[in-house]
């Protein structure tokens, strides 16, 4: 493929032909087009398996069951094109490294399991025995359990994150970094705090109910592209969609449904919001703080005349703690404050707030434009407090709903993925299992980074993910990779993490979702736990590419019998037939009584969540207001910007599916600036110039990459917006979010300067 590169701004809607063009050419693209439009009318559907491409839930009545990007995820991974043991032989590692994380993933399918020579600087294939022994060997050779590091990437299944979570446990280790530290943790930690469960309250059917839908910080056009059919839904029978995004971003403006034949006949598409604000990067805080205050004004003035209040008073009193200090810290924070730290007028927040207030039913959704700041646990309680004062859970239409990412990623938690398990958790595997599992947290990724900085790993295990690329301060993980004296990935796809090794490296190349897992006992089905808390069945169609390939859950056994023998756990048999670990899962976890009956169920099964059904599972038994004051100032003020580093449109986390961003019209590349019109005139510089950017921050250390192309934009003044993974250099390892370790992945202080056109220098 050939790509000249431009910048063209997009006129059209969100979906639309421009997405069913996009749809039909990825599905050739990947050189089965026939299997793959037969995986396509699978996905989502009751026997067929769960779209890989985010944790969007499934709505069954719907024909609307798969969408542009969900189509990129299934072609991307049913390619035939494959990375065999020749390939490995013709390349050198170094000479890899040297390649863009595009190439890497476009050269196909992992085939064989293989480990790294380092005397050859090339990896050669190992059987899997071998492979298995290899591990065994190394953590024999530790000093103590807590010298591996078991990362997890949100795409694994119930059933093998279980088993994996179970075997580091047995090891010894609470060890699990995972995806979700880098994620959606303060949504966790935060709604823990608050509600009593780290999930959100809401299920799919509360989207056709709702009278206000308010979308904070997420871009669902790109990255839950089947939001936008409940989100148009909603705003078709009236419900009022407010959008607060930093970004004008298309998805949220106009959508036109690629199955809705008349808008793909004729020239409309529905608008979207009814209101768009645009705040500074970390505003949201200081933005809900301000719709309170507004709100808690006509709430004394109606009371003041003899009115009924604005606030569910029988709610507060029956189901909540802390209103009262929280409403006096609402009193203490000054419009000033208010507006400069948002960004956005006393005016515009009354306006956000008159819509909240015209409202019955409220839904609040968010995503990563909340969770990756230094306050984001904080501001996931402020959203929180906002929908308490109204009472807004235990009613349909309304509630709180963080949109998860990785397709799995909620499941993996509840799996027991999770450095701080719940005690709850490791009694039930103690008693069921009769072992002692370690009680003191484990690492989380930034923590594994820095251990492994130190030198204290000597093994690191990854079920899927790409964390050379996904972790921050990219040079500083790197060393941390290469400090190891193994590293082993279970992957699909060749990816960066590959090729920075430990000392020792094992790539293992596993099945993906959409093929046929066939075991000892006949095809096996997996399950998932989308958004919603609902959990269902996935079973793949596809033929493997190669018989070499094996499934995650085989892979995760075959360690776990090399390590620990068959003693204990009868790890061979659980890989045999997956329905036995689910009768673990069922003994071990509430909620999954009569699993493998209730995996036959269209659709799945709901979790249940206490919360929704006002059960707080909190020290006092409530819900719990948090009454924090706003943050002293948002950044450094020393720096001149703020940049957040977000997805485009194709890609798939580090996966680059292509070098377009669509509705942002940008084509052929990847490495733009975005910036504020006015900001470029005062620093003389002109659209499409190139820059570098370095990142001011207190440790002496240089971060900072190049050749970035200046583009114009729709964004407050001070902020600016790049890809990740390029701009990961950029985020220092040690700033992350309060009470969450999660990088601030949306808020680096940086300042940028002219440059000569170079692309950005890649670790060699
Ligand atoms: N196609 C596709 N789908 C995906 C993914 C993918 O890469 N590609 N990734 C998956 C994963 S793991 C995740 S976590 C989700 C991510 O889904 P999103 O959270 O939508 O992903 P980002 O691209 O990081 O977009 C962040 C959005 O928040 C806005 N934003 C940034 N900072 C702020 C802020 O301070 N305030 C406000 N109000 N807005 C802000 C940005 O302008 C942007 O629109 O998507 C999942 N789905
Ligand atoms: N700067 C910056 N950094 C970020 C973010 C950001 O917004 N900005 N976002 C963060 C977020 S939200 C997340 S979730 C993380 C993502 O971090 P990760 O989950 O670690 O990264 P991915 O890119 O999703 O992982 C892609 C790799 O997974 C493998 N893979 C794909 N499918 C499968 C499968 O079915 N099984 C297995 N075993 N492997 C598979 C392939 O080899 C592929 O190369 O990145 C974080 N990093
Ligand atoms: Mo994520």
């Amino acid at each position: 493929m050939k790509f000249k590169p431009s910048i063209k701004p997009y006129r059209g809607a969100a979906g639309g032909w421009g997405s069913l063009e996009a749809t039909t050419r990825y599905v050739f693209d990947s050189k089965q087009p026939l299997k793959n439009l037969r995986n396509l009318l699978r996905v989502n559907k009751a026997r067929g398996f769960d779209c890989p491409g985010c944790a969007w839930g499934d709505d069954n009545h719907s024909t609307f069951s798969f969408c542009e990007n969900g189509a990129k995820a299934v072609s991307w991974e049913a390619t035939r094109n494959a990375v065999e043991p020749a390939f490995f032989a013709a390349h050198s590692v170094s000479k890899l490294r040297q390649q863009s994380d595009y190439f890497l993933e476009y050269q196909g399918r992992l085939t064989h399991p293989m480990r790294y020579n380092a005397a050859s600087d090339r990896y050669q294939p190992i059987s899997w025995s071998a492979a298995f022994a290899l591990i065994a060997q190394h953590i024999q050779q530790m000093d103590n359990p807590n010298q591996i590091e078991l990362y997890t990437s949100g795409r694994a299944s119930n059933e093998a994150s279980y088993l994996y979570q179970l075997f580091g446990r047995m090891l010894g280790t609470s060890n699990f970094p995972d995806c979700s530290n880098m994620c959606h943790e303060a949504s966790g930690v935060g709604l823990k705090q608050s509600i009593g469960v780290g999930k959100g309250t809401i299920r799919m059917r509360d989207f056709e109910r709702a009278d206000a839908i308010f979308v904070f910080g997420q871009n669902p056009g790109t990255n839950h592209p089947r939001m936008l059919h409940s989100l148009k839904q909603a705003a078709n029978r009236g419900a009022r969609i407010v959008s607060f995004n930093t970004l004008r971003e298309r998805g949220l403006e106009r959508f036109a449904d690629p199955q809705s034949p008349l808008q793909m006949l004729t020239p409309t598409s529905s608008p979207i919001s009814s209101a768009y604000f645009q705040p500074n990067l970390g505003g949201d805080l200081a933005a809900v703080r301000g719709m309170v205050k507004a709100l808690l004004e006509t709430h004394r003035q109606r009371l003041a005349e003899g009115k009924a209040g604005l606030f569910d008073q029988a709610f507060l009193e029956q189901h909540c703690i802390g209103a009262e200090e929280y409403l006096a810290q609402v009193d203490a924070t000054t419009w000033q404050k208010i507006t400069g730290q948002s960004g956005l007028s006393e005016n515009q927040l009354r306006q956000a707030a008159a819509i909240y207030q015209g409202a019955k039913r409220v839904i609040c959704t968010w995503a990563m434009g909340i969770t990756q700041h230094k306050h984001s646990v904080a501001t996931v309680r402020e959203i929180t407090n906002l929908q308490l004062l109204f009472g807004q859970l235990g009613k349909p239409g309304a509630g709180l709903c963080p949109v998860r990412g990785h397709s799995n990623v909620q499941g993996n938690r509840t799996m027991g993925i999770d450095e701080k398990a719940p005690q709850a958790l490791l009694d039930s595997l103690e008693k069921h299992f009769g072992f002692t599992p370690r009680r003191e947290a484990g690492h989380n990724t930034v923590e594994a980074i820095e251990a492994m900085l130190r030198g204290e790993v000597k093994v690191l295990l990854a079920l899927g993910g790409n964390l050379a690329a996904a972790a921050p301060d990219t040079e500083r993980t790197a060393q941390a990779l290469r400090n190891c004296e193994l590293t082993v990935h279970i992957s699909t796809k060749l990816n960066r993490s590959h090729l920075i090794t430990g000392k020792d490296a094992l790539i293992l190349p596993t099945l993906g979702r959409t093929e046929l897992d066939l075991q000892a006992s006949g095809p096996q089905f997996i399950t998932v736990e989308d958004s919603f808390s609902m959990v269902h069945a996935s079973e793949g169609i596809g033929k493997p590419l190669s018989e070499h390939q094996r499934s995650e859950t085989a892979i995760v056994c075959g360690i776990a019998n090399a390590v620990l023998g068959s003693e204990k756990l009868d790890w061979l048999a659980l890989a045999d037939d997956y329905a036995r670990i689910r009768d673990h899962i069922q003994a071990t976890l509430p909620g999954f009584e009569h699993f493998n009956q209730r995996c036959e169920q269209p659709g799945g099964f709901y979790l249940g969540n206490a919360a929704a059904e006002l059960r707080f599972a909190t020290p006092s038994g409530k819900a719990q207001f948090s009454a924090a004051a706003l943050p002293e100032a948002l950044f450094d003020e020393k720096a001149p910007f703020t940049l957040q580093t977000l997805r485009s449109h194709d890609q798939y986390n580090t996966t680059i599916y292509g070098l377009d961003d669509r509705y942002r019209g940008i084509y052929g590349q990847r490495e733009v600036l975005f910036i504020h019109p006015q900001d470029l005139a005062e620093l003389g510089l002109q659209d499409g110039e190139s820059v570098e950017i370095e990142t001011l921050w207190h440790d002496g250390v240089v971060r900072k990459v190049s050749g970035f192309k200046l583009v114009s934009y729709a964004i407050p003044r001070g902020n600016l917006a790049a890809y990740y993974p390029e701009t990961n250099p950029l985020v220092p390892l040690d700033s992350f979010g309060d009470g969450t370790g999660t990088p601030t992945s949306k808020s680096i202080p940086v300042t940028i300067r002219r440059c000569a056109a170079t692309p950005a220098s890649r670790i060699a």
